[in-house]
């Protein structure tokens, strides 16, 4: 016991000592809340518009549709001179471009913040710019701030607004290069930290800044992330600002992870894959399809943890595509009735489900039914948590579903019905705490305990040096089960490499430090524990700490192995 109350004391002490570390190294520009980090977290399902010059041109350069590459970046696919492609600015009028009607749309679809386009590769400021002539207000007839018009509306209706900011810009000088991954000049950083420091006083909170594409060096990313702390410490910073400057990581166009993040994350996605600005010949069809495949993409994001912004690309005249629209509002139809499962909610605390997937919310799982089992049976593997009751989210006869424990593992008996329509919700009700057991790692030979890559649970970073740089390992986890009570010899052993590597083993709470270097790939033996039984025991694997923002463990561990050595 006195062993015990010491060991907390000392982790306490240590935890104390961590965090005063990070503290200074982060103290010198403050950077989002808690607060403000949950409430961004919580919001889901947000606008992407692509608004600006290319919208006019709808992927038509002098009578020819192009198509290998995005509409917003028609420039570079056309290759359109650049005083030619500038001259647009002169015919840039979108008289039917209406802010409070776009944020009433986002409203309509159920999403809780917009990010519009200050600025794409293109160079064309959407917003009224003292680093260039090159923006709407000067260099178009339009003549009004189109940032702010929005900014203004989404502060009207309690919209949290945020802006998109590509560091590329190929009206700067940067080549076209269909990569976009260009270096950034010193004369570049420093236009664009003005254009920032502008986007920052002039629009009122911004909630997000979507930087984009670039390849900083890591002190220019985290130059322009200072920037924006520097005027507005509680907006987020993407992490397309590089080099793990960001507050949050987002993903690749389109893509929807398969690996574990347990950090705030966006997904950003476009209707159709092929395009984020306007197209005017893309073939729009099957509406319900579209929308099913939407929600399902919001549900599947939504139960790992990450927020969903759906992209809208709105015609030269500023007036938003039908199709768009109904999209949209096909969305916020399923979300009016199934709002409860999506805000505010936290990820699937289950590995992959054969019926579909899962959010939860204090005491209430939701179950997206994508698959309705041939069984009935709606499993939910290693769940431990009495369950009061079960129905259909938005049953008018709020009919009660059978919960299910004879097959050793609790489920909810789905009426037969429950398939008939797209994407039901079944809200199961639990008491206490939620608890969830994950399948547990099995002892080996001696009831030593063996764990490998392929049982681990992998958590990733992404955002690293540019978008083309692969997500970095940078924890694993297992959950193991113990039978045997005793001391335990803990041996890691990893594949060789040029690396010197110190990592933090927690095994129960406890800490060990593993000393990696490359030239002996062990089994290093680096201390004992005494297990008790456990059927729910876990061991994580992370860079020691105090770690740089975004640090990964670099090494690929072999095994980790537990032997028992002796009985207490
Ligand atoms: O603003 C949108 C894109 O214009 C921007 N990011 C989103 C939010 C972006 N700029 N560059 N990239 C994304 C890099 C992507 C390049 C590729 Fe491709 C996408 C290579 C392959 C798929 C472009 C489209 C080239 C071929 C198809």
């Amino acid at each position: 016991m006195a062993q015990r109350i010491l060991h907390t004391f000392l982790c306490a002490f240590l935890a104390v000592l961590v965090t005063a570390r990070l503290d200074a190294a982060d103290t010198a520009i403050a950077r989002p809340s808690p607060t403000t980090v949950r409430d961004w977290q919580s919001r889901k399902y947000g606008m992407f518009i692509h608004f600006g010059l290319y919208s006019m041109l709808g992927g038509v350069w002098k009578g020819r549709e192009f198509s290998g590459n995005y509409s917003e970046q028609i420039q570079s696919d056309a290759h359109i001179p650049s005083a030619e492609y500038a001259e647009l600015a002169s015919r840039f009028n979108p008289d039917k471009w209406n802010p409070d009607a776009v944020v009433e749309l986002a409203q309509d679809a159920g999403m809780q913040f917009i990010v519009l386009t200050s600025k794409h590769h293109d160079g064309f400021s959407m917003f009224h710019t003292g680093m260039s002539p090159f923006n709407v207000v000067d260099a178009s007839p339009y003549k009004r701030d189109i940032i702010k018009g929005l900014a203004d509306a989404c502060a009207r209706r309690h919209m949290p607004f945020g802006v998109y900011y590509s560091t590329i810009d190929w009206h700067f000088g940067d080549p076209p290069d269909r990569r976009n991954d260009n270096p950034i000049s010193e004369a570049h950083e420093e236009f664009n930290v003005a254009q920032l420091r502008e986007l920052m006083t002039g629009y009122g909170p911004i909630s997000e800044i979507w930087f984009d594409m670039g390849h900083p060096t890591k002190l220019q990313s985290k130059h322009f992330a200072d920037t924006v702390h520097a005027v507005q410490p509680e907006c987020l910073i993407s992490g397309r600002v590089w080099n793990n400057q960001g507050d949050f990581m987002e993903m690749g166009d389109d893509e929807i992870p398969d690996y574990i993040l347990d950090e705030p994350w966006e997904s950003p996605a476009s209707i159709y894959r092929e395009t984020w600005g306007y197209r005017s010949w893309l073939n729009r069809e099957n509406l319900e399809k579209k929308i099913e495949e939407h929600i399902l993409r919001l549900v599947a994001v939504v139960s790992r943890g990450g927020n969903y912004i759906l992209n809208i690309g709105p015609r030269g005249d500023g007036s938003v595509v039908e199709f768009e629209a109904a999209v949209l509002r096909g969305t916020g139809t399923w979300l009016k009735r199934n709002r409860e499962a999506i805000y505010g909610t936290q990820p699937q605390p289950f590995r992959k489900l054969d019926f579909g997937y899962v959010t939860v919310k204090n005491d209430h799982l939701f179950l997206f039914v994508e698959h309705p089992p041939a069984n009935g049976r709606l499993d939910l593997p290693g769940f431990q948590n009495h369950i009061r009751k079960a129905y259909v989210l938005g049953d008018p006869a709020q009919r009660l579903l059978n919960p299910d424990d004879t097959e050793g593992q609790k489920a909810v008996l789905a009426p037969a019905s429950l398939g008939r329509e797209f994407l039901p919700v079944v809200v199961t009700e639990f008491d206490g705490e939620i608890n969830v057991v994950q399948p547990a790692v099995a002892p080996g030979p001696q009831n030593s305990i063996i764990l490998t890559p392929e049982t681990a649970d992998r958590f990733y970073n992404t955002n690293g040096e540019g978008y083309y740089d692969s997500p970095t390992l940078r924890k694993e986890r297992w959950h193991f089960a113990v039978t045997q009570p005793g001391t335990y010899r803990i041996q890691v052993s990893y594949r060789p490499g040029k690396f010197a590597r110190l990592l933090d083993v927690n095994l129960g709470g406890r800490v060990y430090k593993a000393n990696l270097h490359g030239n002996d790939s062990g089994p290093t033996s680096i201390g004992t524990i005494q297990l008790a039984p456990s059927k729910d025991m876990t061991l994580t694997v992370s860079p020691a700490s105090p770690a740089e923002r975004g640090a990964c463990l670099d090494v690929e561990l072999d095994r980790i192995s537990l032997i028992a050595s002796a009985s207490p």
